[in-house]
């Protein structure tokens, strides 16, 4: 595909370069506020900065998957149109910090992501839980279930992946409503990664095994997270069901608004994030993927993955930033 083409048939692949700058300048921010114990100050920072750079790309932009509803967060709101105006009409997925409370106490796997897609192709989920499970590239389509026990998982990945199930390393958040989940995992031999929070990087860290050594993503998190992730795992391949939580009444009418009558539906990863998607995300803490931002002396360095759909391809940009103040 030539670029004209490539242009005509979805997102402009020079935001695939641009969009890098967005989570850079968030993660700097947010770093700078890396163990300081206050997760709302780490936040907001990233907020801030995220939205500075976002509203310099070239981009007619509607924040799908933010802050929160526009009453309750000022900045980068459902809703909230960013970019310049002029290019190509997109939606956007953000999480200028993922894992306040990692950057906080200064722990593995904060992140700065954002996920961009053609106008209309990004579920608009609302803030509730959904129940995820997710695995990297290379095994055969339906390989896991949602609705199987995570001991059929396990044993069919293990049998797919060709070793014991005692060789897997499933990725579980540490969460008292997950205490039978682990009790099913454990018992069938498996190792357990228990994370603090993150379930964003979680799930992206099935798609490298041998790098990260988590083989499968199961439980449950945030349904924004679940989006974002599903973009991440569209260009890398893998695959991740999702089904939201709406165990009220009130959560129901809530989603029915946003769009969502079945509220049982199990949700691909080309379900949450269809046609063309672009996804970048930069490291704050160091992590199993991706190393934090490095303050030096005269440079600061940062360490970025930047994917998309369309090429698949992986694209890792470690950036020495020399003229400080910019940030
Ligand atoms: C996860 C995790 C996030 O929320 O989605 C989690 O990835 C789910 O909510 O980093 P609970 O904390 O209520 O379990 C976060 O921890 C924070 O957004």
């Amino acid at each position: 595909m030539n670029i004209a083409q490539d242009i005509a048939a979805g997102l402009d692949r020079i935001l695939t370069m641009e969009v890098v700058r967005v989570t850079e300048r968030a993660a700097v921010a947010a770093a700078r506020l890396r163990g300081r114990g206050d997760e709302k100050a780490a936040d907001q920072v990233a907020v801030d900065a995220m939205r500075q750079e976002l509203n310099r790309l070239a981009i007619k932009g509607t924040v799908v998957i933010g802050e929160g509803e526009r009453d309750e967060a000022p900045m980068l709101y459902i809703g909230e149109e960013v970019g310049t105006g002029k290019g190509p009409a997109v939606d956007i997925a953000l999480d200028p910090l993922e894992g306040t409370t990692i950057c906080a106490k200064n722990l593995p796997n904060a992140l700065a992501v954002i996920a961009i897609a053609e106008k209309g192709s990004l579920l608009f989920a609302p803030d509730v839980y959904m129940d995820k499970i997710a695995i990297g590239p290379g095994y055969p389509e339906g390989l896991i279930d949602i609705d199987a026990s995570p001991a059929e998982n396990l044993a069919n990945l293990a049998k797919a992946k060709g070793v014991a199930v005692s060789d897997i390393t499933a990725c579980i958040l540490d969460r008292p409503r997950h205490a039978k989940l682990i009790d099913a995992v454990r018992a069938t031999g498996a190792a357990i990664r228990l994370i603090g929070d993150g379930d964003v990087a979680g799930v992206i860290h099935t798609t490298d095994p041998d790098e990260t050594g988590i083989d499968i993503y199961l439980g449950t998190g945030g349904a924004p997270e679940g989006v974002l992730a599903a973009a991440a795992l569209r260009c890398t391949g893998g695959q991740m069901q999702g089904r939201l939580i709406l165990d009220t009444p009130e959560k129901v009418a809530r989603a029915q608004k946003m769009g969502i009558s079945d509220p049982k539906r199990i949700y691909r990863a080309q379900d949450m994030a269809r046609g063309d998607v672009l996804f970048a995300a930069t490291g704050v803490t160091d992590g199993n993927l991706l190393d934090g931002v490095k303050f030096g002396r005269t440079f600061i360095t940062t360490h970025t993955i930047v994917l998309r759909s369309s090429s698949r391809t992986v694209r890792e940009i470690k950036a020495r930033h020399q003229d400080l103040d910019k940030f």
